[in-house]
């Protein structure tokens, strides 16, 4: 998640977005209604509907979408011990998504520049990791939860606002460390005899510490299974392709990182292609949001997040993410369950780049604000788009933005009218939503 700044008065910019953007589409000024459900609008609702039109899409459940396959092929590694959940429903409570995560008060992953919300109350999750304590509350001991989730970010070929994660966790009790001491033996044996290489750049014990509140031993063996365990997935998930291309071992690496509600943490990074991909976010679970699902307090457990998008791109080699979400028999049909094979592009279709600069009068315009209006408008016409200038005047102090618009179908050519409708709605709405003076 990309933590961005936002000041007091975007809060009343947000206010007026809204109100002006739903009188487009909505005779309804009041309510937001979602799958028959009324949310009350207030100053922090700022979904919109070409988000919400995401959340009946469910392509992770497609059994013959990478998304999905991608999905089973780690629901197979665990193997049946781990219960699949699949079926959480995307909107939650900011408590769940954030507080019953020790999320600070004052995170900024909480502001409605960088999450939707509904109103102040519901919010469209950021990450699996929202339903981690309802899901421990039930008692299920091993489980890997995959849902849809939402983030107000860049546009580019590797972000989308809606992506896939997959949240896996498992609680050990007392009577079952020593099984797990064995169990663990046995994984690093066969991590031995893959060609897999593992760099542990973590400093935990250190700067990454253990909780003082745990048996020692246990919370070292929970930890290490937690290691072995995301070792051979991605050895299970990445190990084919590493050897196809020139049998080099597979380069894996751990880093130190931090989650309000894990303790050691980590973020694990696969080299592909020459570059360091990070797949996945994990840790121990702290044991204060244990006790909040009611977990005893000698249970020691592991949680793991990782986004399905990013392997399956790699897996696939699919160039863009825009692509999960394309409804063309020319995608969807090279694709089923159980198999990976390589994405074949069908067509590149050139694109067209469009510069659009304005000049600021009394708001402050987010730049997830200027992402949202493009997706609102262009939807998945736009490839990416970039700011490239930010200026301000020295002597007036006028304050200026540009930003270039890459516009390229998957599926077709556009023509130049119809880039140049889109273009001028984007400048429209700029101008009605945030007063903005087009240059
Ligand atoms: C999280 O979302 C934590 N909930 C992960 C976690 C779970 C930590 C359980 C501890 C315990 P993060 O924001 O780093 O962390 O995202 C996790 C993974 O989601 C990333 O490693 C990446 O694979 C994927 N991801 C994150 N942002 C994007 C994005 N914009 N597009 C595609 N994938 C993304
Ligand atoms: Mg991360």
């Amino acid at each position: 998640m990309r933590w961005t700044s936002c000041s007091p008065i975007y809060c009343r910019v947000q206010q007026r977005v809204w109100h002006g953007t739903y009188r487009r589409y909505s005779t309804n000024l009041q309510d937001l209604e979602v799958n028959g459900v009324r949310y009350q609008r207030d100053e922090f609702t700022n979904v919109r509907p070409s988000i919400l039109s995401h959340l009946s899409r469910n392509i992770y459940l497609q059994p013959n979408h990478p998304i999905a396959i991608v999905r089973s092929l780690i629901e197979n590694h665990f193997g049946s011990s781990f219960t699949p959940i699949t079926s959480l429903p995307p909107i939650v409570t900011p408590r769940q998504n954030f507080d019953e995560l020790e999320f600070p008060a004052d995170h900024p992953g909480r502001r409605p520049s960088d999450s939707y919300y509904l109103n102040k109350d519901w919010m469209l999750r950021t990450h699996t990791s929202a339903h981690e304590i309802q899901v421990f509350r039930s008692g299920i001991p091993k489980w890997l939860l995959s849902a849809d989730v939402y983030r107000r970010d860049e546009i580019d070929r590797s972000h989308y606002p809606v992506f896939h994660q997959m949240e896996g966790a498992r609680v050990v009790e007392p009577v079952d460390m020593r099984q797990l001491a064995q169990e663990n033996k046995e994984l690093e044996r066969a991590l031995g005899k893959v060609n897999i290489e593992v760099e542990d750049l973590s400093s935990t014990g250190e700067k990454n510490p253990y909780q003082p509140w745990h048996n020692k031993e246990h919370a070292l063996l929970v930890n290490a299974n937690l290691k072995h365990s995301l070792n051979g997935m991605i050895y299970a998930l990445f190990g084919n392709l590493a050897a196809q291309r020139g049998g080099k071992p597979l380069q894996v690496r751990w880093i130190d990182a931090y989650f309000p509600w894990t303790g050691p943490s980590y973020e694990v990074e696969v080299l592909f292609d020459g570059k360091w991909l990070e797949i996945l976010g994990c840790g121990v679970m702290q044991q204060a949001a244990l006790a909040r699902s009611s977990v005893p307090s000698d249970r020691v457990a592991w949680a793991f997040g990782l986004g399905l998008e990013r392997i399956a791109m790699v897996l696939f080699q699919i160039p863009d993410i825009r692509l999960f979400w394309s409804q063309d028999p020319r995608f969807l049909q090279q694709f089923s369950a159980g198999q990976v094979t390589q994405f074949k592009p069908y067509s590149k279709y050139p694109n067209s780049s469009k510069d659009i600069s304005f000049w600021l009068k009394d708001v402050e315009v987010h730049e997830n604000d200027v992402y949202d209006i493009v997706r609102e408008v262009a939807g998945e016409l736009v490839e990416e788009v970039k700011e490239i200038d930010r200026f301000t005047h020295p002597s007036t102090g006028r304050s200026s933005r540009a930003y270039r618009i890459d516009y390229r179908s998957m599926e077709r050519t556009l023509t130049n009218d119809e880039v140049n409708t889109l273009h001028s709605e984007i400048g429209s709405r700029l101008r009605d939503l945030f007063s903005v003076e087009l240059r």
